[in-house]
């Protein structure tokens, strides 16, 4: 890609909760951008989308969408990423990618900026975005790496509705209204839309996101697994991940236990916390502050909080990250390797 001073941009899913983010972000951050060109499938062609002031049509994605795009920000789901992203490619494009389609494949650079933006300059084309529960994740734990290792990691989350696109927010939103009014609530989405056996989420905690692979083990779960040790380039660090399902509409919390490789020193985990890029510390127990979803809800920071040590374990952590899912966890983490490539071009 040639340095320019405006860049033309193509949002694949435009229509969808990530990709709505992105157009928002992309305006608030006056990105440099020349055309904005915004792509959904047939069912949304002809829709109008507000970008500055302007009215946008949205197109509908096919492989010639991509002439001219000097960056292609795929959010439509896994299948649409492995039809299209390598026509972006050919077309000159650089594809960064919010979906699960690359994310594992060797040539592919998965990218949190925080943590290893220097990857990104390894790109074939395509620049995968890691899973939203991931990407908070490894932001709060890089400084802890980076100074002592990490030996052992066990996350539990509870994840925001958000996370499963728009349909299934409308999901939560309706039972939740039916459930109040008396009435029998109808289930289309959660836990997995492919899947026959739907699970009430309202008032809820649903302990599957996407299927279960062969070891019991869900895909969200393995995601964290997998995507954390190539994020780290370290696969001796040890993993295990239970992934929840909550009743909220947006924002991901994570109870994180690590065990880290060196005895540490509480003060100074706080002040590398608090010093972290894209990290905020909001821990004081004293005056009940800790990190809520509803209080990062439209924030770009990863908050921590309820750091405490493990009583029973010299090298053990316990702290409480949240964040908004669909910024840091996805929309921002993309708009931001764009904006960091912009910058190193
Ligand atoms: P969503 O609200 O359901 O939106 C889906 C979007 O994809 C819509 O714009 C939809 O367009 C479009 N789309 C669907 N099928 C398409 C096709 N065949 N061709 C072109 N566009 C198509 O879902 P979402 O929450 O925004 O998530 C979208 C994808 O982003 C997910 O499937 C996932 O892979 C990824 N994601 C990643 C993270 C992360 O952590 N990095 C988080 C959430 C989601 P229509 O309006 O035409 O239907
Ligand atoms: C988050 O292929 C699909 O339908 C997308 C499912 C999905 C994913 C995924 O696997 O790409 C929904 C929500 C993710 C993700 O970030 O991994």
């Amino acid at each position: 890609m040639k340095k320019k001073t405006n860049y033309n941009i193509a949002v694949i899913g435009a229509t969808g909760a990530v990709g709505q983010q992105i157009i928002r972000l992309l305006e608030q951050r006056d990105f440099p951008i020349d055309k904005l060109k915004l792509l959904a499938s047939s069912r949304s062609k002809g829709k109008v989308v507000a970008f500055k002031g302007q009215e946008f049509v949205v197109e509908e994605a096919t492989p010639e969408s991509f002439q001219d795009v000097d960056f292609a920000l795929f959010s439509a789901g896994g299948s649409t990423s492995i039809a299209l992203a390598n026509h972006a490619v050919e077309s000159g494009a650089i594809v960064i990618d919010n979906t699960n389609a690359f994310r594992m494949d060797t040539d592919v650079p998965l990218i949190v900026p925080e943590v290893n933006l220097e990857e990104a300059k390894k790109n074939k084309g395509i620049i995968a975005n890691p899973n939203c529960s991931t990407i908070q994740m490894v932001t709060a734990l890089k400084p802890l790496y980076d100074r002592y290792g990490i030996e052992r990691i066990i996350v539990s989350t509870y994840q925001a509705v958000s996370g499963a696109g728009s349909q299934a927010v409308n999901e939560l939103l309706n039972q939740t209204k039916q459930l109040l009014n008396g009435e029998e609530i109808t289930k289309g989405i959660l836990p997995v839309g492919s899947l026959p056996v739907k699970k009430q989420i309202a008032f809820n905690a649903i302990p599957q996101i996407d299927v279960f692979e062969e070891n019991d083990y869900t895909r969200e779960e393995m995601k964290m697994v997998r995507e954390t040790k190539k994020i780290f380039n370290d696969s001796s660090i040890k993993i295990t991940a239970t992934c929840v399902r909550l009743g909220v509409v947006s924002g991901h919390s994570e109870s994180v236990y690590v065990e880290l490789k060196e005895d540490y020193d509480m003060e100074e985990v706080v002040s590398l916390l608090n010093n972290a890029p894209g990290v905020k510390v909001v821990d004081d127990p004293s005056n009940q502050a800790y990190p809520l979803a509803t209080e990062a809800a439209g924030k770009l920071d990863v908050f921590v909080g309820r750091i405490r040590k493990d009583l029973d374990h010299p090298r053990g952590i316990n702290m409480w990250v949240v964040s908004d899912n669909l910024l840091k966890g996805a929309a921002w983490n993309a708009v931001q390797i764009a904006e960091e490539m912009i910058k190193t071009v």
